[in-house]
Parts: C-alpha cells; structure tokens; sequence
C-alpha cells in the first residue's frame, strides 16, 4: 500500500496539548449536511469505481472518499478555512458491520485510508494558507448495531453484534486511517459504551499493529431527555465506564442540540481530568428533516459554554455548516480555555449509573446469592433456563441493598462462559438490577473475560492471583485494565493460599507492586481479598483464621491505602450451615471488627446482615469469643448455645411481629433500622394524624429513627440497608 508516514502520535498529543492550554479549540461541523448541498444523485454517488455494483448507494456518504474525492477535500477544507483546527474524516460509517449494509465490504479499507488521506491534504492546503497548524480526527461511528441491546423485545438476551465483531472491524478501520494519514482517532456518537469499549480494543490493536499511538477522542450521545445515553447510562456512568482509555478528550455530540447538551457537559467537566470537547446538533431536525439553529444562536450557546469554563474543544454535528464553524471559531477566541481538574482517586464503577466508594461509605454491600455454588436456588434456576426467576434473586439482592452483584456460574455441569453471558445479557435489559455495577466471579479466567464483553459498565473482576506465577498473572490484569475493570486479587500465590497474616501481607504487598509498577493499574481499583476462611471447624489450626483476616486488612490498608479490602464473608461460617440465625450473628460479629480494621467490601447476603446491637447478646458475645478467638473453648460454648437460636434466618424470618405493639414513635425507628417498609405508609399516616403539623412527624420520629441509624453505620454495627427500587 503506497502511504503516507503515519503520524507520530506523541508529537501530536504534545502539540494538541499545548494548543488546547492556550485556546479553545475548534472542530468542524457536518460532513452529510455539506454533502446533502451537493445534491448528488445515484450516479453521483457511484462515480466511476462503483458504476455496476450492484445494490444503490446513493446516501453511502462514505463512498465519496473514493468516488468524489475533490468534493470531499473541498469541504474538509471549507471547513479548516473557517476556523476549525481538527477536522474529522468521512468515515463514520466505514467498518464492515455499517458497509455490509451496500455490500461494500471490501472497500472499507480504501474508505478509510482515502479518508484519512483527503482531510490531510486539506490539512496541508490551509497550513500553507495561514501557517496554523491542523489536525485530522481518524472517525470511528458506533455502527448500526448495539452491543448491550437486544434488536428484539421478545429476546432481550439476544444480541445483534458481539465484541470481537466489533474489535475487529474497528481495528480493520483504524489501520487504514491510520496509514491514510490520520493525526488522532475520534470514537464518536457513543451509544453504547460496549461498542466504545469494543472500539477502543480495536484501536489498540491497529497501534499495536503498527507500531504507533495516536491520541484518542471520546464522544457519547444522550439520546433522549431523561439525560442517558441509548444504553440507559448517566454521563458519569459513561465516563467511568471508558475513563481507562486515558482519552485526549472527552464529551458528547449530535442528538438534542446544544440546548439539552449543557448540562451534560457541564457534568462531564466537573468529573473529567481530560479535555472537553462539545459539538451539538444545529438543534432538532425539523418536519423536513432539516436543522434550523443558525450560525448566531449555537455560537450564543457554545460561547458560554466556554465563558462558564466547561468545554476545551467546540464543533458542530448534524445540520451545522461551515458558517456556523465560523462564528463559533469568532465567538470562543480569546476565551480563557477550561483548566481540566485534578480528581482524587476512589474507585469508581458503573453500571447504567456511577457508583463512587467515597470515604462516607464504610462498607459496600456485594451480593452473594447470584452464585450457583453459592445457592442451591439460584443453580437450580439457572440449570433448568429459569432466567426470569434467576434474575429475581438478582434483584432482590438489589432491592436488599446490595450495592454490587456477584455473579458466578462455576459449576461442573454448566457450559460457564456462556451461562455467564446468558446471564449479564439479560440483566443489561433490566433497569433496576442493571443499575449497579457487577462483580464478574470465576476460577476460570476465559469465564472472565467472557463476562467482561458483555456489560458496558465500570465492573469488578473477581479474581486474579500470583497462583500461577507473575507472567500469567500480569498478562491477566493488562487484560482486566484494557476492560477498565477493577480487580479482586486473592491472597494466592505459587505456595498456596495465604493462610497466616504473614502470608496475606506478604503475597498482597507483593501482587501491589506488580499491578501498579509494570501493569500501571490504579492503585483505588484494587481490591485485595486475604481469604475468609470457616471458623469453629473443630480444627484449632482455623481458630486464628478470623483474626489472621481482620489482622491483615489492617496492615494491608495502612501500607496501600488506595487500594480495597474485601471477603467472601459466609464462608467464615460454614462449620454452622443450617442454622443461619448464628451464621448471621457471626457474619455481622466479625464485619463489625473486620471493618473497623479497614475492610471495606464484602460479598454477603444482602439483607441477611442482623444490626450488631440487636444481636442476642449470649449469642453475640459467643460468636464475638468465636471470630476473634478470645478463648481456648469457644468453638464449644459457641456449640452450646447455637441450638437455642436455630430457626429461620432473616431472609425467611421477617414474620416476628412483635414490634408492631409498640407505640407509632418505636415503630418508625424500628422500621428505618432493619429496612421495613410494609407499614410505612399506615405509619406514617397515622404519625401525621396524631401530630399538629405534619412536619413534626419529619422532626419527630422520624428524624430520630434516623439518628439511630446514623449512629448504628457510624459506629459500624449496621451494615446494610434496604432501598425501596427508585425506578419502576
Ligand atoms: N472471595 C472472593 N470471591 C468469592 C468468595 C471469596 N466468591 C464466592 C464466595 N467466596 C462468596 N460467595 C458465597 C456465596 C454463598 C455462600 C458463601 C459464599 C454460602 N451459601 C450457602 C452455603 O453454602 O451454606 C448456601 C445456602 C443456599 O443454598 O441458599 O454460604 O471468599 N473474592
């Protein structure tokens, strides 16, 4: 292939970074809009190359890179002229998933490369003109397919396209524009941060191919004015989600006009350390499917969104023309250019919403029962093709306050990649489960990576160790990085599984120096976990196994305090399966010392988590003898009084009603702390009727429900809250 050099990319994020400190940038505007003026007709469109294919072509904008190539540099350079510093090629549309559509498959390359290479030359040709330097943005459309969307409301697990579909097709693009001449990549009209995530992969892969790395341009579209993208993500979800691509810029473009873009924006730039780059529609299309915002009112727009300091790069998407281009060019010069903020580092996940673990958070709830090993229900539902049922447990765990889910379908006799696939499709289409982000569980990293190209979200890898050695274990977390997933990495090493607080200490320092020094990981996306083992087996070598735990949570989190300690925490009580009330008891026993020590995530069951004040106290102080291992017999006294408690646990309990006789104030408060909210609405009524303003009722009992429960987290004795589903 006789082409340019291809550009070096970290000249070029230099001299972009240099501009961007001093100026507002400019982008272009439309490319279809222009080409709509040329009022081509079908033999247009083909030109000479395409004259006998067969399908129509007219409205393949892209095929002009091949078949009028002096129109398409006219434009590029109409738009260069009036003011635009980068220009974007026309290529939205040029993978082969979009060009199957004409059967034009084969001409994607060409598309591309020509592309790329005609928006150089007009690079060129105004460089000569003014001697300003301009830059040529590699365009990557998200397609016509969505990659967490179901095409089919009777199939919501079906997909349209897969990952690697997507991979390589952006990676067939990104090659061609990058040998064409392209200075940067710009992955627009983000709809689906999926086919984003998909992009990014393939863009990597065209610059591992080639031996090169260009900046990389983000931009998403908030579709509709609920204010998330089509995929059902916020702004802040969406960034969390694609932050790991470390971009150039970021920010949204086409749909609403700027209008209902702001506000988004505006988010954007006050959560995002990179530039931003806004460039809105010229408003909605009218009954003739033509855009009415004028040159006068955008540039109004656009300009204050540079006076009030939040976007770095401004352009024009469908509708805008180059006279447009000119008037924002002359409203935003000499506008002092948004400084990006330093943002403190906490992990930060995704899923249709964001999810920070600010230091407000003591303790963040994953829940356990989506596990087939970890429940004998969810395996049975999910061995018999019961996802409807199956997805009820993980809602429930949702409805009971889990603010992660832990999905694991290790099992024998599963087909676990695809079960796990199976599974993350169906909870992409359920909106009140898909809102938290998810913790893909699996001993099988092909399991892993499986769940990783089906969710959009900011996930949690659970897991990754040094049990096979240092190499596998870097090449795995580069991958889980390239995923932008955080990680869970267990305390397991070439000799086993850490048992002994030495060991923990050891293997997690040792597993954080290799993340954050050769992977480049991100220290608050650790999670390490240094093994909840049972407790009271009957064996003395596990009486310390409890302390050994909260031991090394301490010292891990005062060596490495960026990074996450978490547990597998049921399994401390396996020696009492079958009576859950004690295994409760433990479990909340052993998180009040385990999180006062540091840990600050665990894999629990939801909802089952008893208040430790509200634990018997004989029981309570047994199971405390037990966790911490106070004395040489607590398993024994443990033991002696267990039989005494056995029953339902939580889950199933519920019925005790007792607390009902108690006056209307005792009520509320009992219902704010263990999450009721059957009676809540008769209560509070009633409250209301025996009060002389309703607002003592706020004030009343329900301000100092509140207290206690304030007072309960605060001091670490109450782990988990019920929320009642905020979205129908
Ligand atoms: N660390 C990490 N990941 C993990 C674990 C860990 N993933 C799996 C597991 N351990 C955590 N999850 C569970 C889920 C359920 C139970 C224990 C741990 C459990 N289940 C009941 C039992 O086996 O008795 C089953 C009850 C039922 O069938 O309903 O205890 O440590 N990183």
């Amino acid at each position: 292939m006789s082409g340019r050099r291809i550009s070096d990319g970290r000249a070029v994020r230099a001299a972009l970074t240099q501009a961007a400190r001093e100026r507002i940038l400019v982008l272009d505007g439309a490319m279809g809009t222009m080409i709509q003026d040329l009022k081509l007709d079908e033999a247009g469109f083909r030109g000479a190359r395409f004259k006998s294919h067969a399908r129509d072509l007219k409205g393949n904008n892209d095929i002009l890179n091949l078949s009028q190539p002096d129109a398409v540099r006219e434009i590029h350079l109409a738009y260069f002229l009036a003011g635009a510093d980068l220009v974007e090629t026309n290529t939205f549309s040029s993978t082969i998933i979009a060009q199957a559509d004409y059967g034009l498959e084969d001409a994607v390359h060409d598309l591309n490369f020509e592309g790329a290479r005609l928006a150089r030359e007009a690079a060129d040709l105004a460089e000569a003109e003014d001697g300003r330097r301009r830059f040529v943005c590699g365009a990557l459309g998200p397609t016509n397919r969505t990659a967490s969307i179901s095409p089919n409301v009777n199939d919501p697990g079906f997909r349209a396209v897969a990952f690697d579909e997507l991979r390589s097709a952006y990676a067939q693009a990104s090659r061609a524009l990058m040998q064409g001449g392209a200075d940067s990549i710009i992955i627009e009209t983000i709809f689906d941060t999926l086919n984003a995530k998909a992009a990014l992969f393939g863009v990597w892969d065209a610059f591992d191919t080639l031996g090169e790395k260009l900046p990389i341009f983000l931009s998403g579209t908030i579709t509709d004015l609920s204010g998330r993208t089509l995929s059902g993500q916020t702004p802040a979800a969406f960034w969390n989600s694609l932050r790991h691509a470390d971009p150039f810029a970021a920010g949204f473009n086409c749909a609403l006009g700027a209008r209902e873009l702001r506000q988004h924006i505006a988010e954007l730039s006050r959560i995002a350390d990179t530039f931003t780059i806004a460039y809105p529609n010229a408003g909605l299309p009218n009954e003739f499917g033509l855009y009415d915002e004028s040159p006068e009112y955008m540039a109004g727009m656009l300009g204050e969104f540079a006076d009030a300091g939040i976007v770095n790069i401004v352009g024009g998407c469908c509708g805008t023309t180059p006279d447009h281009i000119r008037a924002f060019a002359d409203r935003v010069a000499g506008v002092a250019p948004r400084r990006p903020p330093r943002i403190e580092p906490m992990l930060r996940l995704s899923g249709l919403e964001p999810f920070t673990l600010t230091k407000d958070i003591r303790f963040v709830n994953v829940g356990e029962r989506t596990n087939v090993t970890g429940s004998a229900r969810f395996r049975k539902l999910i061995k018999n093709n019961e996802f409807s049922a199956a997805l009820d447990v993980a809602r429930e765990q949702v409805a009971n306050g889990a603010q992660i889910i832990d999905v694991n379908m290790d099992e024998g006799m599963l087909d676990s990649a695809r079960a796990m696939q199976d599974f993350l499709n169906l909870i992409a289409s359920e909106p009140d489960i898909a809102r938290v982000p998810l913790m893909i569980d699996s001993s099988k990293f092909e399991v892993i990576e499986a769940g990783l190209k089906c969710v959009q979200g900011k996930s949690v890898v659970n897991s990754i160790s040094l049990k096979e050695g240092e190499d596998r274990f870097i090449e795995q977390a580069r991958i889980v990085r390239r995923f932008g997933a955080a990680v869970v990495v267990m305390a397991f090493d070439e000799k086993g599984q850490a048992d002994t607080y030495a060991r923990k200490v050891e293997i997690c320092a040792r597993a954080y120096d290799v993340l954050t020094r050769v992977v480049g990981f991100p220290p608050e996306d650790i999670i390490f976990d240094p093994n909840i083992f049972a407790v009271a087996t009957g064996i003395e070598e596990h009486n310390n196994y409890g302390v050994d735990f909260i031991e090394a949570a301490r010292s891990i989190r005062a060596k490495m305090p960026l990074a996450h300690i978490s547990g597998g925490v049921s399994n401390l009580s396996f020696s009492f399966r079958g009576n859950d009330p004690v295994r409760e008891a433990m479990h909340s026993v052993f998180l009040y010392h385990a999180i006062s020590a540091g840990m600050d995530m665990g894999i629990v069951n939801a909802g089952a988590l008893p208040v430790y004040e509200k634990i018997d106290p004989d029981l309570r102080l047994a199971c405390e003898d037990v966790a911490l291992n106070r004395r040489a017999d607590a398993t024994e006294r443990l033991l002696a009084i267990a039989g005494r408690f056995k029953g339902a646990g939580t889950e199933t309990r519920e019925k005790d009603i007792a607390w009902r006789s108690d006056t209307i104030a005792r009520r509320l408060e009992y219902a704010l702390v263990n999450g009721v909210t059957d009676y809540v609405d008769a209560d509070v009524e009633e409250a209301r009727l025996a009060s002389a303003r309703p607002l003592d009722v706020i004030e009343g009992p329900l301000m100092s429900g509140m207290n206690v429960v304030g007072d309960l987290f605060g001091a670490g004795k109450c782990f988990c809250r019920k929320s009642s589903n905020r979205r129908a």
